[in-house]
């Protein structure tokens, strides 16, 4: 199926991409797309040639599947195409519409022009895969909008809008209308005044003003110390930065060869696979394997009952999506909080530049506070973010359930109470679900979607559909206590505290986690998120209780972490610093010691494998009984949720990373060590023996009720 449009129009060529969904630039499209270019170039009718993209997209780069396969010496890439532009004597424009992103802004690069439509948006974010822009990007970018504002572009992988973009000098025009009629337009000027101006010609300049290029060595040993270690998420950054520098220092040939080395390092890096495993792992969250087709039901109107914090994220989450929120608050001090809430982070953004004034001010006119349920009566759907307890809960959607429409879904944002008990409560189980926003909702990207024992297909797939308006990282989970993100977190939490006990101080289990990539290490999560949650959990439930009573005894003694200025760590006034407190590291010990639990040293590798294959263990548990859908769900849930590197792809692709056997054969070491809580989940223990992957797991069908 051909996947190039081409037409002529008075001695102009124009080739149209169309693979859909965003004009991938596959292998494939490629080697249809050279022989096109090479054609136009031997055509002595044709004068110029314009490339434009169909399906409302210019396209979406290259195609990111193609980057697990190794290209053969007669595999033709955009690289090809790109070369023969570069040789060719024509005149090139490219058309944009929609997104040119990648190996699409590279093409629109190799041309002599750049046209682009108003909703359009351009970047080279190939950073965010663990590359760099591997088609002539990081050398030509910098020759048109020097090399400062290139790098800064490249290492953000910002997509950046049509009329910021012509500012910037990366387009010529920005038009309204037809964008293939105006390049038309713009190619036959073009013919008569300057029809060829290829990049290559130029010379990169720094782009700092005040500054020439022998100040490069400077400013680039500047942007080696911004970005993080090549060991830690920085690897392709560094080298991203080194292929700038080269787009100044060196001829252009060489600076294209310096790239492609470069490039070709990257691909093949264990970071840039599992950012590209994280990159489809999302795009597979909303596609449920045995879900009945079911056709979403429209979001029109949204109520949330509880206007404390997660309420408020959560109302101002439905607002940033442009849906009206109606917040029920009894409590006055908390609608004001609520109010003061809404106002400020708008203004924020205001000020920021972020958003105009009227947008802030239509957004935050979209959030009404009230104590009266009776205004939740036409809403779609409602989700209670009250009080963590199952009663409360209940009289909340008892409540709810005999005001709200007919059609309307009820929602708990719980994070660890029982879904099916609570739409047991209502007369609606099949309009009945748990969307579990993790705080704060209107920043936090993951959102699980808890599907009850009698939820309904289509209420599920309105919950999914609705995750992508909300923008976020819609994961579907099963009813199951603490869901996948928590269920997780306590083994995660359950080892780091063990560890803690047999006298490794929280800071150093802590620079252990900071050092395999976690934003933030478990005791100063602990402090974060408070003492006080983790002592109410296992209050709850009580296996979720430690060896020791430390838990307890923080509690007792107000030890709650940030909140009360003092956890595991101590915090200056009005400093969320994490400081270590020899003070708590006595109290540790005192309790450890109390229970019987005698010190042992423990080396960094031991406190990394503890904490991570915990996560792997109750993963594949949770695989296994059919709560997580696939690995990649999990491994959304962990990097999304909290802060797992995604330069390790997540829990379950880490653990391919390192080698199923090696996982297991470390829990198995764990389990005769420290008791039964490392017993292998049998999935777990199957790939292993089977030498197999978690990656090649195929998802169970969702069971239906
Ligand atoms: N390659 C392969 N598939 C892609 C793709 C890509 N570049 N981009 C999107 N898809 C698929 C995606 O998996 C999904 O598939 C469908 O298209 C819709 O995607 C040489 C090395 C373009 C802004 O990083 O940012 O060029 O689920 O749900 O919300 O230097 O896709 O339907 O089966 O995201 O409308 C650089 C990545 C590549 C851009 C559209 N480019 N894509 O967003 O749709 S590397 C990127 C996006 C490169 C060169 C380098 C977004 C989008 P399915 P979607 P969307």
């Amino acid at each position: 199926m051909s996947q190039i449009v081409t037409a002529d129009r008075d001695g102009i060529r124009i080739l149209t991409l169309d693979n859909p969904p965003v004009n991938a630039l596959s292998f494939a499209l490629s080697a249809e797309l050279l022989p096109l270019v090479r054609a136009a170039e031997d055509d002595a009718n044709v004068r110029a040639v314009i490339f434009s993209g169909a399906n409302g997209i210019f396209s979406g780069g290259a195609d990111v599947n193609d980057f697990a396969t190794e290209p053969t010496p007669e595999t033709k890439t955009i690289r090809d195409v790109i070369a023969a532009i570069e040789r060719g004597k024509k005149t090139y424009v490219a058309a944009i519409d929609g997104n040119a992103l990648g190996g699409g802004l590279e093409l629109s690069l190799a041309c002599d022009y750049r046209i682009a439509t108003t909703r359009s948006k351009v970047g080279l974010p190939e950073i965010k895969l663990g590359l760099l822009p591997g088609a002539g990007g990081t050398q030509r970018l910098p020759r048109l909008i020097g090399a400062q504002a290139a790098m800064q572009m490249m290492l953000k992988g910002e997509s950046v809008a049509a009329d910021e973009a012509k500012k910037r000098g990366v387009l010529d025009e920005v038009v309204e209308g037809n964008v293939v009629d105006a390049a038309f337009g713009l190619a036959c000027r073009a013919l008569e005044k300057e029809p060829k101006r290829r990049l290559s010609q130029r010379q990169a300049e720094l782009g700092i003003p005040g500054l020439t290029a022998n100040a490069l060595p400077f400013v680039a040993a500047q942007a080696h110390k911004m970005v993080p270690p090549e060991d830690n998420g920085g690897f392709a950054a560094h080298k991203l930065i080194d292929a700038v520098e080269a787009a100044v220092e060196l001829p252009f040939g060489r600076g294209i060869a310096r790239e492609a080395r470069l490039f070709d390092e990257l691909v093949r890096s264990a970071p840039s696979a599992a950012l590209r495993h994280v990159f489809f792992a999302e795009r597979e969250l909303g596609k449920i394997p045995g879900l009945p087709a079911a056709e979403p039901m429209k979001i029109e109107r949204a109520g949330v009952v509880g206007g404390g914090l997660m309420g408020t994220g959560i109302a101002i989450t439905f607002a940033n999506a442009g849906i009206p929120v109606t917040v029920v608050e009894p409590s006055d001090e908390a609608t004001e909080r609520g109010k003061q809430m809404v106002f400020g982070m708008y203004m924020n953004q205001v000020q920021k530049g972020r958003m105009t004034q009227e947008e802030a001010w239509k957004r935050g006119q979209s959030v009404v506070y009230t104590d009266d349920y009776a205004e939740l009566a036409d809403c779609d759907v409602v989700i209670e973010a009250v009080f963590e307890n199952m009663d409360v809960k209940k009289g909340v959607f008892k409540k709810l359930d005999g005001i709200v429409k007919p059609s309307a879904i009820l929602a708990t944002n719980t994070s660890t109470l029982d879904v099916d008990e609570m739409a047991a409560v209502t007369q609606r189980p099949e309009q009945f679900l748990g969307l579990h926003f993790f705080a704060p909702a209107n920043i936090m990207q993951l959102l699980e979607i808890v599907r009850g024992k009698r939820t309904s297909p289509q209420t599920l797939a309105t919950a999914i559909a609705l995750g992508k308006t909300l923008r976020k990282k819609g994961v579907v989970s099963g009813n199951e206590f603490g869901f996948i993100g928590n269920r997780m977190l306590f083994d995660y939490s359950r080892e780091a505290m063990a560890l803690a006990e047999e006298g490794v101080p929280p800071y150093r289990i802590d620079a252990v986690m900071k050092d395999f990539g976690f934003a933030m290490g478990p005791f100063a999560m602990f402090d974060l998120s408070g003492l006080d949650v983790f002592w109410h959990i296992q209050q709850a439930k009580t296996e979720m209780k430690g060896r020791s009573n430390i838990v307890d005894r923080m509690y007792r003694e107000k030890r709650i972490g940030q909140k009360s200025g003092k956890g595991f760590y101590r915090y200056e006034k009005g400093n969320r610093e994490p400081i270590r407190d020899e003070e708590a590291e006595k109290i540790l010990a005192e309790e450890a010691a109390a229970a019987g639990i005698a010190p042992r040293e423990a080396g960094d590798d031991e406190i990394r494998k503890r904490l991570v294959y915990a996560l792997v263990n109750v993963g594949a548990d949770l695989l296994a009984r059919g709560v997580a859908l696939r690995p990649g769900d999990i491994d959304i849930v962990y990097v999304y949720g909290y802060g797992f590197p995604p330069h390790h792809g997540g829990p379950m692709w880490y653990a391919d990373e390192v080698g199923v056997k090696s996982v297991y054969d470390d829990v198995l070491r764990f389990q005769k060590e420290f008791g039964d809580q490392w017993r292998p989940a049998p999935l777990l223990a199957e790939i292993a023996q089977s030498g197999g992957t978690f990656a090649a797991y195929t998802s169970k069908e969702l069971v239906h009720a």
